[in-house]
């Protein structure tokens, strides 16, 4: 759910109760702005052995790997990723200070607030109206890279070794999205080189999303139904709590995070430049009644400018399906509506 346009002065959210105080009340109800009657219909799947493909990064040098890599993309649009080599260390440090993070006293926290029209910074994204459901969750929103965008007033300084870690963790996700992108390309057919130059410059925010538990979990969500606008995500589960959903064939699946393994996804950029041949699948979170749950999403898109369309290597043979725009058109549009399932591509469809 990635919002960031990189014109200062869009986006940013109306401002609405810290999520961990209000659950630290203790209320036996919690307010209505958070119930939605709907989420206690859905269906979700519970057949086990439905589940997210799993890819082995050493392998993927295997022509079978590589094919089970393309099946991922294309009928998940999410696999699990083991063996990525994104070091322990960096992984664990980042799950402790970003855990860390959300321990402290609101008024600490807040020191990182977002400011109105900004999506950066400590708070919710994207609630537009005051009578839109709302998702039980806080976060803290930053964009890493590129370098020269970022807006230090938002990292915190506590703990004390967050930046450092912060910018460890988003320098290994760059040089791992690299990778995998280069691997995209060779199985969609495009010259990896290409597609990997657009990468070069990442735009990469990373969204560190925390859940309180919730008397009413069955009622509410912590991230609403949502596709990722962006072109790949990377997501750290930190906590053994599951919460994470996929919709396949009108069914929510749960993920199931392997211990060690990355969750990645393919956002709404990937779809429209493989033309459809990849898919940007809608997923949620759900709450848990006892325990918080805590996770880390890092969002990536070509460099500014880039023009999101279906590559022109792709559509050589086949009409294209999809609109061209620059990325900062696209990501306006995106934020011109609240988070809405996959809406927005349905709007850049030709
Ligand atoms: O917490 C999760 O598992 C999902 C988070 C997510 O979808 C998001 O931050 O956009």
């Amino acid at each position: 759910m990635d919002t960031k346009v990189e014109s200062r002065g869009m986006g940013g959210s109306l401002p609405v109760e810290n999520v961990q105080a209000l659950a630290s009340k203790n209320l036996k109800h919690i307010p209505s702005r958070y119930i939605r009657p709907e989420v206690e219909l859905d269906l979700v799947s519970i057949d086990e052995s439905l589940q997210v493909p799993v890819i082995d990064m050493c392998k993927l040098d295997h022509h079978d790997e590589l094919k089970k890599l393309h099946i991922a993309c294309k009928h998940w649009g999410f696999f699990q990723l083991i063996n990525h080599r994104v070091a322990d260390e960096v992984i664990e440090k980042m799950k402790i200070d970003t855990q860390e993070f959300f321990k402290l006293p609101l008024e600490e926290k807040t020191k990182c607030a977002q400011i109105p029209n900004e999506i950066e910074g400590y708070g919710q994204t994207l609630v537009m109206s005051k009578d839109q459901k709302l998702d039980w969750n806080d976060m803290l929103v930053l964009y890493p890279l590129p370098v020269p965008s970022r807006n230090m007033k938002f990292w915190p300084t506590n703990p004390p070794s967050f930046r450092a870690t912060l910018e460890k963790y988003s320098m290994e996700l760059h040089k791992l999205v690299i990778q995998l992108v280069k691997l995209i390309a060779q199985n969609l057919k495009t010259d990896p080189e290409t597609l990997s130059s657009y990468f070069e410059d990442v735009i990469q925010g990373i969204r560190m999303n925390y859940y309180p538990p919730c008397a009413e979990a069955s009622k509410v969500l912590g991230a609403s139904p949502h596709s990722d606008a962006r072109a790949l995500t990377i997501l750290l589960q930190v906590n053994e709590v599951e919460g994470l959903q996929i919709k396949k064939n009108e069914k929510w699946v749960p993920v199931k995070p392997i211990p060690g393994a990355l969750i990645v996804n393919i956002g709404d950029m990937i779809e429209i430049m493989s033309n459809g041949e990849y898919k940007s699948i809608e997923h949620r979170a759900v709450v848990n009644q006892e325990k918080e749950r805590l996770s880390i999403a890092a969002f990536h898109s070509p460099k500014k400018g880039t023009q999101i369309g279906p590559l022109p290597d792709i559509v050589k043979k086949n009409k294209a399906l999809y609109k061209t725009m620059p990325l900062e058109e696209f990501l306006t549009l995106r934020l011109s509506r609240k988070v809405n399932g996959k809406l927005l591509l349905d709007q850049v469809k030709l």
